[in-house]
């Protein structure tokens, strides 16, 4: 681990923030241990950012964004590329970094790079689409057309659980289109994110881009309501829980900036008397237990018909039973350690909690003990029978909890209940019946951002666009048409004509 830290030449810096190349640190330091959720020792520490290094990164970037916004976006594609060159050259030692300073299992990790990797071929060929609509103007001689312009100094707030990829999301669209970004990450895993500043620093260098177009500061929640407030900073993105989306929300309106929210997820499974039932425990198993139950995305609730209710919870039940927990670095382990203590905490409180409201534990729910499990923040992923309507079910919990509910009757009464919670990221329906399956797809059935068929809720493609609607927070991110929100608009109506008429028909000579 520490060969990783000190190859990228970031132990002895102890930055708290970097514009590009400079790295640069606080005269009064707040310094922060990191430990690695796998074994609890301390991989390094790092340097809290202040409000002065604060300032100073805007300015940066505020002058940087200058300077960007006129380099034609095919050649803000091409330093784009090149950093996907980078990352695909460091996939094996940050995908482990990941791993060390997060707890998902390497395999995650490396997928989590690979997200990164693939959303940079994404931005390099948007760089030549940023499209606009041309529109037929009800004036003789006119023409009309909308253009898409760089919109400012982006901020992003990345959370831990996605320590890497969620800013890559962001960053790279903001910077084929002209945007420059000011990246908070998670105070739990800042490693990963300086990490990833040293390896596009390269780039960066190689290509004279200004210093300020992509900035990195180290700051825990007072950094990120100081970026919400800051009128400089057009766009907030954030990723994290519902309660700091709500909080960003409003300091971001009272300004009346842009917010991209991507928060909660509350995701359910149906599984349907016509699924094919070992591809749904499949994916459910890889939704509810894959990175210990902390993806945004993550299966929580699993709502199953009746008539196969008993077999869907019996093939799970054999499966939780043998779940390799343990070292996420190892190859034969499925399941990691929670990011920390206070996880767990928070894991067994919810299942203490459900149960009291009527819950039954069906596996799992301790916290696992002995040398193997010496951070204190491995855990037994759970499945509790339960209903929908529990307040702990109608909650987010970020750990491996899995709610069996009961449906019967017709297909309808199921997406009722999967849409009967505050939250919608994402869904899915296990069926090969065409009527059940496109019911869930109707405007009256998924209310979620991503409604899916016969795979699961976790695991999307970086080519479409990321979200969900209500507690959510209705921003959508990554692929498809999410590089609008990074941009403005601008509608451009053209007379080239020798008068000068005006719209709706108005006479008003003079
Ligand atoms: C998140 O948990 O914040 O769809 C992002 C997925 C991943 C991204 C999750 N591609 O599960």
């Amino acid at each position: 681990m520490h060969n990783i830290l000190e190859s990228l030449q970031i132990r002895s810096l102890n930055p708290s923030f970097s514009t590009g190349l400079t790295w640069g640190t606080t005269q009064e330091r707040e310094v922060k241990a990191i430990h690695s959720p796998i074994d609890g020792k301390l991989i390094a520490s790092v340097c809290m950012a202040s409000a002065e290094d604060y300032e100073q990164v805007v300015k940066q970037a505020q002058a940087a964004f200058v300077q960007w916004r006129n380099v034609p976006a095919p050649k803000r594609g091409e330093v784009v590329r090149q950093i996907g060159q980078e990352l695909r050259l460091h996939k094996e030692m940050l995908g482990k970094l990941v791993t060390m300073e997060m707890g998902k299992i390497l395999q995650e990790g490396l997928g989590e790079v690979q997200e990164m990797i693939d959303i940079c071929d994404f931005a390099v060929g948007l760089s030549r689409q940023l499209h606009g609509f041309t529109m037929h103007s009800e004036r003789a001689d006119h023409r009309m057309y909308e253009q898409y312009h760089p919109l400012g100094i982006v901020g992003i707030i990345s959370a831990f659980n996605f320590p890497v990829a969620v800013w890559s999301w962001n960053a790279m669209l903001a910077a084929v289109c002209g945007d420059v970004c000011i990246w908070k990450p998670s105070e739990k895993t800042p490693l990963t994110a300086i990490a990833c500043q040293q390896i596009i620093s390269k780039v960066l260098k190689e290509n004279n881009v200004p210093e300020g177009v992509f900035s990195l500061i180290i700051g825990d929640a007072r950094i990120g309501q100081q970026m919400a407030e800051d009128e400089r900073v057009p766009l907030i993105s954030a990723t994290g829980s519902t309660r700091m989306g709500k909080q960003v929300a409003k300091a971001v309106a009272g300004r009346l900036g842009k917010s991209l929210l991507e928060l909660g997820g509350n995701n359910a499974i149906i599984i349907t008397p016509q699924a094919n039932i070992e591809s749904a425990v499949r994916a459910t198993v890889f939704g509810a237990v894959g990175t210990c139950g902390q993806r945004c995305t993550t299966t929580r609730r699993l709502i199953v018909h009746a008539d196969v209710y008993d077999q869907v919870k019996e093939r799970l039940l054999q499966i939780y039973d043998r779940l390799p927990i343990g070292n996420p670095l190892q190859e034969s382990t499925l399941v990691g350690p929670l990011i920390d203590k206070e996880a767990v905490k928070s894991f067994t409180q919810a299942l203490e909690k459900v149960q009291q409201e009527g819950g039954k534990l069906l596996t799992g729910g301790n916290s696992l003990e002995g040398s193997a499990y010496i951070s204190g923040t491995y855990v037994k992923p759970a499945i509790v029978e339960a209903e929908n309507h529990y307040l702990t079910v109608q909650e987010e919990t970020f750990a491996p909890i899995l709610y069996l509910i009961r449906y019967e009757g017709s297909v309808e009464n199921a997406i009722a209940l999967q849409n009967g919670v505050r939250q919608g990221l994402s869904s899915a329906i296990f069926s090969t019946h065409l009527q059940e399956t496109e019911a869930f797809l109707a405007s009256s059935g998924s209310d979620c951002g991503i409604a899916n068929v016969n795979i699961g809720t976790s695991g999307a493609e970086i080519g479409g666009a990321f979200g969900g609607e209500k507690e959510t927070g209705g921003g959508r991110e990554s692929g498809s048409d999410a590089w609008k929100f990074y941009m403005r608009r601008q509608t451009n109506t053209i007379n080239y004509g020798k008068t000068m008429p005006l719209a709706q028909g108005i006479k008003f000579e003079i």
